[in-house]
Parts: structure tokens; C-alpha cells; sequence
């Protein structure tokens, strides 16, 4: 009973002296009480993976307060291999959050990327056509790097939760609840940012009748494999190759990552090493299949390709950010970083809000943040349309993929419209 009062007491409080005044905000925020399994917190971010850690880590560079639940475990998260290449807007984001010296140090910047089809290879080149480069610096490193400064700062984060409940989103005092080992908790807050990827509860929390949900699911998938080999070349080359779509990246002059379009029925287990290495050496070009040094996989898996958008991206006090709203299809890497230019949004709508007073950007966050979003999808459509064999491709549809990728190999506009999209394009303010 006492606890109860205590607690909607200073809910209520730090919601009020939050609006228009800082400094209270911040001393609030910082005084989490935990009592009797409650917390209290700003902004409770459901998901630990690089959205949600990015966006705890920028607010609390500006004092806000936040407190991150993730269902998995640090090592669970670290294990997934996922996006290898950074745009200038995540950098720039690692920056702000105080955790891009190693990234600056071990990661790679790249100036352009190889295309190749039929005989032909070409090159896409960044840096005369935007003058950025894009980072190559794993997932895996970036999610490392922001567990470090989160820890440093003494920021909480739940693992192994379960059972999440987003509560009252749509009202002035939301609050989430879940389980820790059959443990019931409850973190109370001024907003919640859903973070917890495509398979989380925060999007399902939007009532179905306010959501639309746009989606496009691809007839393959990519199997993807990583090695401790060196890379087969300095840059990355995306194929299109009469077998199927194949990709040679990278995470460090040790670290192979290679992918090959594969049909949705297949399964890693059907693959040996011996097997996936003969089969991408006929899918690239071949100087480089020549040069190919191949050895043991230490991961193999199947992504299913997919394109999917949720609209809107806001209801009342609960904004999605990364994966929880879109999916794109990894060609043209775009995944993490459209999760990033959220988090930047979303960031920067809250700062406005408790350094500010101003609701202005969390207004303005699902339309600013679609938009961007919007572009990606269409970018990374493209880029796959362009470079895999569909199941139900006509000749007339591989002439026209062809001439596409004939136009784009001599045309300057072309490439450079492909770079600008490839390196990211800018923030709106
Ligand atoms: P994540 O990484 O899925 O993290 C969500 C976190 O939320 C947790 N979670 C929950 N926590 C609490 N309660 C619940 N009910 C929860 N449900 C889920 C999960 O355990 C997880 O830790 O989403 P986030 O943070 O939005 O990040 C998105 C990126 O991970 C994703 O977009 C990229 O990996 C996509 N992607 C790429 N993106 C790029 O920008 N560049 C690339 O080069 C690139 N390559 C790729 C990719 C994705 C791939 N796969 C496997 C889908 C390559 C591949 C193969
Ligand atoms: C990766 O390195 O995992 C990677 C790189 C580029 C892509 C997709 C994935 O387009």
C-alpha cells in the first residue's frame, strides 16, 4: 500500500517536472527505487539488441534515464551474426554515444563495392560519387561496444525477461511488466521505445485497427556462412550470376563472410563446407573464384528474405525503432542502419521533449522515420530485384534485369543514385 502510494507519487511527479525542466528530470530519472519488483525509470526500452542499447546509451549521454529488457541473454545477442556494413549515420550515432574508437580502429572503410553479371564486373564507387565511404564493422562488434559503455555507465539491463506486457501506451502513465525466472516485475516510465525486433511484443501492443502492415515475402532465402579466411577481395562483390545471387563480404582481413541465394526449403545441414565453397566459386567472378581461399565454416544459416513495413510507428507513448517496424531484405545492408536513423529520430524527439518541453518531435517521429524508411525499402527492393533469379522469372524479365544492370554499369546518373542509397541517405533534420 505504502509502496503503491509512493510509486504513483513520483510517477506522476517525474512525469510533470519532466515537462520544461531538465535538471529535475535528470535527478529524477536517475533515482530508479526499486522496491517489491518496481522500477521506476523515463523510457523503457523493450529489446537489447543494437536499437536498444544505441538509444539507452544516447539518452544517457543527455541524462535520460532509461531501463533495457531483453528475453535473451549478452551472449545469446553477441552470437548472432548479422549486418556487416555501417553508414556514415550509425558511425556517426556510435560517435555521439561515446563507443567508436574501436570501430574507428579495426573497422574497415570501404569506397565502393563490385557488381558482377554474366562476364562482367564493374565497380559502384562512393567516394567520387558522394564522398562517403561506408564502415565494415559487424553487428556483433557494434552490439560488443555499446554492452561495454552501457555497463561502464552502470545502465540497467534485464536479460532473460519474459512475458512482456506493455500497459496503458496509450495513456499518460504507461507501464511494462514481465518475469525474470517466474519473478514478477514492473517498470513504470514516461515513454516505452519497442526495440525488441520483428518477433517482439511491442508492435502487436498496437491495437490491430490503428496498424497497417505492409509486407513482401521473396521466393528464396541466403545461405550465409563465416570463416576465418581472408576475404577474397578488398571490397565487397555482389553477383548475379545465371546459379543464383552470391555476395563476398567481410569483418576483418581474417573474416570471411560469404552468402548464396538458396531456395526457402533448404536447410544449412544440407550444405557441406566443400559443398558451399563450390558453389559460390561458380557464382562470382572468376579471377576472384580463382583466388578464393577456403576453409572451415564456424557459422552457417539460412535468412528468409523479406520486405515489411508497419505504419504508424508511434501509438500514444509507445514508438517501435529497428526491426520491431521494418524488415528489408539484405541486399544493400540497410537493416541496422534503418534501425539506427530511428534511434537518431527517436532520440532526438525525446531530448526536444525533456530538455525542450516540446512534443514537436515525438509528433513528428512515425512520419519522419517512415519516410527515411520508406526509401530503404525501395532501395533494398531494387537492389534484390536486380541481382537474384526468381522461381518465376521470364526470359523477358531476365533481359530487362540484364539491360538494368547494363545501364547502371555505363550510366553515371545511375551509379551515382545507387551510391548516394548504398552509403545512406541524410537525416532529415
Ligand atoms: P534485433 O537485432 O532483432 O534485436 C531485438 C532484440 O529484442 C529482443 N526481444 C525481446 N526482448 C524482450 N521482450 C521481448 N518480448 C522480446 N522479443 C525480442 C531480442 O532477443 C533481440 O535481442 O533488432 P534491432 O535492434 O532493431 O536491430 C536490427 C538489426 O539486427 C537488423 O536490421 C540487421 O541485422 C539486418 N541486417 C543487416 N543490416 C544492415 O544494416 N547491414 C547489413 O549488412 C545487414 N546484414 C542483416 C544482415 C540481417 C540478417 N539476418 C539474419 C536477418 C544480414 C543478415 C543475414
Ligand atoms: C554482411 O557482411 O553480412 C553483409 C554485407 C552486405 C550486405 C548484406 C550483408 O548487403
Amino acid at each position: 500500500m505504502v509502496i503503491n502510494f509512493w510509486y504513483q507519487l513520483t510517477a506522476d511527479l517525474s512525469w510533470r517536472i519532466a515537462i520544461g525542466c531538465t535538471t529535475f528530470a535528470v535527478v529524477l530519472g536517475a533515482r530508479i527505487d526499486k522496491s517489491g519488483g518496481q522500477v521506476k525509470t523515463q523510457v523503457a526500452i523493450i529489446g537489447g539488441g543494437p536499437s536498444g542499447l544505441l538509444l539507452s546509451q544516447l539518452l544517457h549521454t543527455r541524462g535520460i534515464d532509461s531501463v533495457v529488457l531483453e528475453r535473451k541473454t549478452k551472449d545469446y545477442v553477441l552470437g548472432r551474426i548479422r549486418a556487416g556494413v555501417l553508414e556514415q549515420g550509425l558511425v556517426g550515432l556510435m560517435e555521439q554515444a561515446g563507443c567508436a574508437d574501436r570501430m574507428h580502429a579495426e573497422g574497415f572503410v570501404h569506397d565502393g563495392t563490385l557488381i558482377s553479371y554474366q562476364d562482367q564486373t564493374f565497380r559502384i564507387d562512393f567516394g567520387g560519387h558522394t564522398g562517403t565511404p561506408v564502415m565494415v564493422y559487424g553487428q556483433t562488434e557494434v552490439t560488443r561496444d555499446l554492452y561495454q559503455v552501457r555497463e561502464a555507465a552502470n545502465g540497467k539491463i534485464e536479460y532473460n525477461v519474459e512475458d512482456v506486457i506493455i500497459h496503458n501506451a496509450d495513456g499518460d502513465r504507461p507501464f511494462v511488466t514481465y518475469t525474470v525466472a517466474g519473478d514478477a516485475r514492473r517498470v513504470d516510465c514516461d515513454f516505452v521505445a519497442g526495440c525488441d525486433g520483428f518477433h517482439g511484443v511491442s508492435r502487436k501492443t498496437i491495437p490491430q485497427d490503428v496498424r497497417r502492415e505492409y509486407e513482401k515475402v521473396y521466393p528464396f532465402g541466403w545461405l550465409g556462412i563465416l570463416s576465418e579466411t581472408p576475404p577474397v577481395n578488398h571490397e565487397l562483390i555482389y553477383a548475379n550470376s545465371p546459379r543464383g545471387f552470391a555476395l563476398c563480404s567481410m569483418r576483418n582481413e581474417k573474416l570471411s563472410r560469404y552468402y548464396i541465394q538458396c531456395s526457402l526449403d533448404d536447410h544449412p545441414e544440407n550444405w557441406t563446407d566443400d559443398a558451399f565453397w563450390a558453389e559460390l566459386r561458380r557464382r562470382i567472378p572468376k579471377d576472384h573464384a580463382d583466388k578464393l581461399v577456403t576453409g572451415p565454416s564456424i557459422e552457417k544459416s539460412i535468412a528468409p528474405l523479406r520486405s515489411f513495413v508497419t505504419e504508424p510507428m508511434r501509438w500514444g507513448r509507445l514508438f517501435l525503432c529497428g526491426d520491431a517496424a521494418h524488415i528489408v531484405p539484405p541486399t544493400g545492408a540497410k537493416g541496422l542502419n534503418t534501425a539506427a536513423s530511428d534511434v537518431h529520430y527517436l532520440y532526438t524527439a525525446l531530448r526536444d521533449f525533456y530538455e525542450n518541453a516540446s512534443d514537436a518531435g515525438i509528433d513528428a517521429y512515425s512520419q519522419k522515420a517512415l519516410a527515411r524508411v520508406w526509401k530503404a525499402e525501395r532501395f533494398s527492393w531494387w537492389f534484390s530485384s536486380l541481382m537474384h533469379r526468381y522461381p518465376d522469372q521470364s526470359d523477358f524479365d531476365l533481359k530487362i534485369q540484364i539491360a538494368e544492370l547494363e545501364f547502371l554499369k555505363s550510366n553515371t546518373a545511375a551509379q551515382k543514385a545507387m551510391a548516394e542509397n548504398y552509403v545512406g541517405l541524410p537525416y532529415e533534420r
